[in-house]
């Protein structure tokens, strides 16, 4: 992909051209979501496998302990006890930040941070986490911390998960906020096959019903949905995008669906990223974004070397997407450019 350096490059009237190489950073990370803040552009991943830290901190409260001892925290897929963020002024070019959010900043957390959300309002940065296993019964889902940076460090804002119970049966993983153009922030989240969608405050610390009654709105677009959902607009239309197939295996891919309003109904459209036998496979959960004052746009996502099997080497990558003449999305092509 060839990657313009795009912010500074379009103030300035000027095509910066540059070329970088996907992965975009050395390391295991998956599930990166990309925002744009001050005229940076910012990725938030997930740490793929926890390999130098420790696996007991010495930070740890006696309950996050007893919440690590759980025997079902088998694999260094669910270790993560931190996340990493990583700037950039012209997605070429990347500044690591270390542990901008770390369990021992959630007291109700142990393990398990996953895919987060980043979003800034009225000048303070919210980074939205799962973490733990509700499914073995213990407190975890859905978490919010705040800092006054992007880069944190990033605090737990309720001591609890927002959302700490399964809905529709929904795991409350893979959350995603996004602001409609009226100012109403939504919630897109859900693994296991469930997508839901929930109406934010506007402290955005605590969820609020629609008109018709119903907080947790079921919107799962497709029976292949899986987890992973991103909501972008474009033209007054919804894509509702989501990964699917088997998270470890080479079919894990990203599909999508359009709407005309935030919480559907969705018309599914399709796959637009899948495994290519000669540069990646597993590409999934990914994020979307737009090239201010253009109708340029990238898909960030991770994926997985030809050469391994295990689950948890996940690297990041960016590669171009592009809206056909009807306003569907184009297959994307995977690069190492
Ligand atoms: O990285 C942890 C989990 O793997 C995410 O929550 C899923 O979307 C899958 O990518």
């Amino acid at each position: 992909m060839k990657k313009v350096a795009l912010v500074f490059g379009l103030l300035l009237g000027s095509a910066m051209a540059a070329q970088a190489g996907n992965p975009i950073v050395p390391g295991w990370y998956a599930d990166p979501e990309i925002r744009i803040f001050d005229g940076q552009y910012w990725i938030f991943p997930t740490l793929s496998a926890e390999d130098t830290p420790p696996a007991v901190s010495p930070t740890f409260s006696e309950k996050q302990l007893k919440l690590r001892a759980n025997p079902k925290i088998w694999s260094p897929f669910l270790k993560q006890t931190y996340m990493d963020a990583f700037s950039s002024d012209d997605l070429v070019h990347w500044q690591k930040h270390d542990h901008v959010l770390d369990v021992k900043d959630v007291s109700w957390a142990a393990f398990a941070l996953w895919a987060p959300s980043a979003i800034e309002k009225d000048g303070k940065y919210y980074l939205f986490f799962g973490a733990n296993d509700v499914h073995a019964g213990e407190l975890g889902g859905i978490g919010v911390a705040v800092a006054d940076h992007p880069q944190g460090p990033f605090h737990d804002a309720l001591g609890h998960p927002l959302v700490g119970e399964i809905h529709n049966g929904a795991q409350p993983i893979d959350q995603m906020i996004f602001r409609d153009d009226d100012g109403q922030y939504y919630m897109y989240y859900g693994g296991w096959k469930h997508c839901n969608v929930v109406k934010l405050a506007p402290d955005l610390k605590s969820v609020v019903p629609f008109p018709d009654g119903e907080t947790y709105k079921e919107i799962t677009p497709d029976p292949d949905y899986v987890e992973g959902s991103f909501m972008i607009k474009r033209k007054g239309v919804y894509y509702l995008m989501w990964s699917e197939g088997e998270w470890t295996g080479p079919d894990y891919s990203v599909a999508y669906a359009t709407a005309t309003s935030p919480f559907g109904p969705f018309t599914s459209q399709g796959k637009i990223l899948q495994q290519d036998e000669t540069i990646a496979r597993g590409a999934g959960h990914h994020s979307v974004v737009n090239i201010p004052g253009t109708d340029d746009w990238y898909i960030v996502y991770h994926r997985r070397p030809l050469d391994t099997n295990d689950g948890n080497h996940r690297e990041m990558a960016i590669d171009r997407m592009t809206f056909g003449a009807r306003g569907l999305i184009e297959p994307v092509k995977m690069t190492r450019e």
